[in-house]
């Protein structure tokens, strides 16, 4: 029986269309290979560190009755015969074939790493694998390409150990951000950042209506993350509790514009050494129930918050992250995940695992 295999195809040196058609050709008379479907051909920005050509990019399914070896040295030998020349100085390439999943098989071993280690941060692959199968799992990650694509909201990344690994949580107050940040640091040996409400000394007067004091509340806020998030390491994993742009959030609901303005503008100059995340959980729970949890914990402060105002926030969050090109996102539906449940926020350090160096 013929396994079902995908692979990716990437060019951008010469005639790049003209190399995959080449390729796919190859591939078509390779013993023991037959092409199935072809994804659309996507171009792509080249990702990574160097400067390169603009790739086009593209996935096939094939049936194959070689093994993942074998099919490996196939694919290597097609690379070789269209004229890859695998040195040079931007690694830049007339033709890439990549395996990127072979069944459901998860192999690691030199030379051959299956499911592709870098799949599933590449819109230009899983758009591809999506146009042919949507529904197919990753064998390690365990979620489908589709849900895998929806993460990346388009965009391309790559991880990058010289860089503080930064989690960040964004979501409604209540919602669980502080419990689950700080179970996954314990799951994942990592940092918490913890928003600095308790010592912030004019948020309950705000809470409790002083607007004049708005501003320097927020003044506030920000310079605490800006001290937290550039503190962290190379290659440190930390997790903060909140993500940085709740700021403008916040000052766009709590501020007056002339307010609003100054504020973005001390915003944008006093952010520019902190460390970006290499992935946003957003949790996501109706206000309704994010409210009751306020009035759970019982922080004096917060109990004459109203509902509108969640609701407010609701939708810039859903906002913030429809928007979000700066990493991947995992959404997470409070409603069927306790973030208190050890078992769940374990199983979800695991996956995060995946989108860090
Ligand atoms: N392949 C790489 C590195 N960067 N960027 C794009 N856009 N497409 C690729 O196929 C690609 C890349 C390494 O194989
Ligand atoms: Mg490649
Ligand atoms: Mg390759």
């Amino acid at each position: 029986m013929p396994n079902i295999a995908y692979i990716g195809l990437g060019s951008n040196l010469g005639e790049r269309a003209k190399n995959l058609a080449a390729g796919i050709g190859l591939l078509k008379n390779a013993p023991g290979i037959e092409v199935l479907r072809k994804s659309s051909i996507y171009e792509t920005l080249p990702l990574g560190a160097v400067a390169q050509p603009k790739y086009l990019n593209g996935v096939f399914e094939i049936a194959t009755t070689l093994d993942p070896r074998q099919l490996l040295g196939t694919l290597l030998d097609i690379e070789n015969k269209l004229g890859r020349v695998r040195t040079g100085p931007d690694n830049s390439r007339t033709i890439d074939l990549d395996l990127l999943l072979y069944a459901d098989n998860i192999i690691n071993e030199p030379g051959l790493v299956v499911p592709h280690p870098r799949m599933h941060l590449r819109s230009f692959v899983l758009k591809g694998l999506c146009e042919l199968s949507p529904l197919l799992v990753h064998p390690l990650i365990k979620k489908t390409v589709a849900v895998l694509a929806s993460r990346l909201n388009g965009g391309d990344y790559f991880t990058d150990f010289s860089k503080p690994q930064l989690i960040e949580m964004a979501g409604v107050i209540a919602v669980g951000k502080t419990t689950l940040a700080s179970n996954l640091c314990s799951s994942l040996n990592a940092r918490l950042i913890a928003e600095a409400y308790d010592t912030n000394p004019f948020l309950a007067k705000v809470y409790a209506g002083k607007h004049d004091l708005a501003l320097d509340s927020q003044l506030y806020f920000l310079m605490t993350r800006v001290e937290q998030l550039s503190s962290i390491k190379p290659g440190e994993i930390a997790i903060a509790d909140y993500v940085f742009e709740k700021e403008f959030i916040y000052a766009k609901r709590l501020l007056d514009a002339q307010q609003c303005d100054l504020y973005c503008r001390i915003n944008n100059g006093v952010s520019g050494s902190i460390a970006q995340p290499s992935l946003l959980v957003y949790l996501k729970d109706t206000p309704q129930r994010c409210l009751e949890r306020i009035h759970l914990r019982a922080r004096p402060y917060e109990q004459k918050i109203e509902p509108a105002f969640l609701e407010e926030l609701f939708e810039d969050y859903q906002a913030l992250v429809a928007e979000w090109r700066i990493s991947p996102v995992i959404t997470i539906t409070v409603d069927g995940f306790d973030c208190r449940d050890r078992a769940k926020t374990d199983e979800l350090a695991k996956e995060i695992k995946f989108y860090l160096a």
